[in-house]
């Protein structure tokens, strides 16, 4: 009480609500007034904060969070009355007539789309010390994540403008959603880099808060056990993006702009772009206000499973269900056996890659309703079974794919499954855990990640009729992973499927020993025949022809122990290096036409 002399109005106001709703102990250390006044008052900065970034204020937060507190130490279910089943969804099989058609239609559509990418969690699975947006994607080239996600919106973008001619040049949108944990870093990784080719004003950067910990099932906020000034905090989880976009103001903005769609992602999948054409075209093509991206999943992968819920009173809704959750709640509805793989090898549930695609107008409105508030959820570590006191602090949080639980049960939500060599390859695991994954399963490791890229081009090469060697199987970081020839293109080689096609021609065939590298647009393949390293650098205006036989030592992989600390830690973490022996390498940095057969 008498500290209130020292605070401002605004900041009383703030006291008495801690106060009232049962926060007295953030106050019980504090010092006579006159004493740490200044800290005091930075206390009620950070109050100030908490309150404004979540949505309903802090005494929402709380009020809530003494409800699921209980509901946990109930034991409730949180899906207590539903019943699981495998949902229907569009499947796609890559490079066939229906997938190309739905390929097209995406393209037409991006250009009235905006990219979101959530990047604010730093990934403690994969133990990497940087922020995992400025990761290597493939090591051949060095092509950071970022750097690839931003070239291949570049690239959608030209492509949807080029097909829907007389139209201006669209700029797409694109917000990458950061946390005090990656803001900085993700700033200066655009900044040093010119934004990768994007102009500044095109990429929004939002910045999700934390969210106050508790250290009781009555919801008592904890104090920072660092500094007695103020409330512990940890991070909400990746639902944060709804709020932050629809307090931005930015929805609005692309809605009367004439934007129809929002694209969210992540920040570790270097295939997601070689499926997001196809996707699009799905939600435009059936209407879907909300169409996730899913693979098979293998039973136990840590990929959450889309099921469809169907509650006794007959209301249905088609959402994830988070790895975590997926066991207990088919043991509980009578599925003995709990989260296992089916006649198929996989488990029945496709699996969640947490690519939204989201209808710009409904969703719009949705938030009006919500203020952007996703259902969150509690995940206290209890002391014993009595679940009266905690192992440490919690906090509520909240997941993006979650967004559809408050939609009315006629809303249009689907699914599009496609293979996971063309869709899926996360880099979340260290080297240890990922070599510990039951074999079969995905190891979700800087290894797989980028292993995953080279065979994904090579079958898409192979679709489109270039001869492909099979891969080998080798070991790295105790992974086994199938080596294909290390192929990469920029994005604006081919977005699509049907545009590779016209960049091939003729009889191509590549070795599994050979390493390419196309940098440029205009680059035609026709009666190519590699061998070895071959890296083609050439600008917008030359249209360059590549043929006949090229061969030579190659680039060769080398193993490397992860445990090697004098080997930089995105080299190590993946158990390679590449040793450069010998490439051509082509360069054509002038306009005209070129051919290149040696
Ligand atoms: N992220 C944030 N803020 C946070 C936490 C995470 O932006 O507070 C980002 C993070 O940077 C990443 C994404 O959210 O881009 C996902 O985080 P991650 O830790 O990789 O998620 P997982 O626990 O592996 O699971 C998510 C989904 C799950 C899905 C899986 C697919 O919850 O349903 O199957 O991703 O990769």
């Amino acid at each position: 009480q008498k500290n209130l002399a020292i605070l401002s109005p605004d900041q009383i106001e703030l006291a008495k609500m801690l106060l009232e709703t049962g926060q007295s102990n953030l106050f019980e250390h504090w010092p006579e007034p006159g004493v740490d006044d200044e800290k005091k008052r930075n206390f009620f900065d950070q109050v100030t904060r908490l309150n404004a970034s979540y949505p309903g204020g802090l005494a929402s937060y709380i009020q809530t969070a003494r409800e699921l507190l209980a509901d946990s130490k109930a034991g409730k279910n949180p899906f207590d009355g539903f019943t699981p089943s495998v949902p229907s969804g569009e499947n796609l099989t890559f490079g066939d007539g229906n997938f190309v058609k739905f390929e097209e239609a995406g393209i037409r559509e991006v250009r009235n789309a905006a990219f979101v990418l959530v990047a604010g969690g730093l990934g403690e699975r994969l133990g990497y010390n940087g922020i995992k947006l400025a990761l290597p994607s493939v090591s051949t080239t060095g092509t950071c994540f970022l750097q690839h996600y931003i070239e291949s919106i570049l690239a959608l973008q030209d492509a949807s403008c080029r097909l829907v001619q007389g139209k201006y040049q669209t700029q797409i949108p694109f917000v990458i959603m950061t946390s005090d944990d990656t803001h900085a870093r993700t700033l200066e990784l655009l900044e040093s880099n010119a934004y990768f080719g994007m102009k500044p004003t095109q990429v929004k950067l939002l910045k999700q808060e934390k969210v106050a910990c508790l250290n009781d099932n009555d919801a008592k906020l904890a104090v920072d056990p660092y500094n007695k000034y103020r409330i512990q905090t940890k991070p909400h989880g990746h639902g944060d993006v709804h709020s932050l976009l629809y307090s931005s103001g930015l929805l609005n903005l692309w809605h009367d702009a004439g934007l129809k769609w929002v694209l969210f992602f992540q920040d570790t999948n270097g295939l997601l772009f070689k499926a997001i054409p196809a996707a699009l075209g799905v939600s435009s093509t059936k209407q879907y206000q909300v169409n996730s991206l899913a693979v098979p999943r293998k039973a136990k992968e840590a990929i959450g499973g889309i099921t469809k819920l169907t509650h006794a009173d007959g209301r249905t809704m088609v959402i994830n269900v988070e790895y975590n959750q997926l066991d207990p709640l088919l043991r509980a509805t009578g599925y003995g056996d709990g989260d296992v793989n089916c006649e198929t090898g996989y488990s029945p549930f496709p699996g969640n890659i947490n690519q939204l695609i989201l209808e710009l107008g409904p969703y719009i409105k949705e938030l009006t309703k919500t203020g952007g508030a996703i259902k969150e959820f509690v995940n206290p570590k209890y002391k014993d079974s009595s679940k009266t006191s905690f192992k440490s602090s919690t906090r509520l949080e909240c997941m993006m794919q979650d967004y559809p639980k408050t939609l009315l049960p006629s809303a249009r939500v689907g699914f599009t499954a496609m293979d996971a060599w063309l869709a899926y390859a996360p880099v979340k695991n260290n080297p240890e855990d990922a070599a510990k994954v039951p074999k079969g399963n995905p190891y979700h490791s800087a290894t797989s990640g980028e292993m995953a890229i080279y065979r994904a081009n090579s079958l898409i090469l192979r679709k489109a009729g270039v001869q492909i060697d099979d891969p080998v199987l080798q070991v790295f970081n105790g992974q086994e992973v199938e080596v294909w020839p290390r192929i990469t293109w920029e994005p604006k080689w081919a977005v699509t499927f049907s545009e590779m096609r016209r960049k091939v021609g003729g009889n191509c065939s590549i070795s599994q020993k050979s390493t390419m590298i196309i940098k440029g647009r205009h680059v035609f393949l026709e009666d190519l025949s590699l061998d070895g390293a071959l890296v083609i650098n050439s600008v917008e205006d030359a249209e360059v022809k590549v043929g006949g036989s090229v061969q030579n030592k190659g680039w060769i992989l080398e193993h490397v122990d992860h445990k090697d600390t004098s080997v930089p830690e995105e080299v190590r973490t993946r158990g390679f290096r590449i040793n450069k022996v010998e490439q051509l390498e082509m360069n054509y940095s002038e306009p005209g036409k070129f051919c290149f057969n040696p």
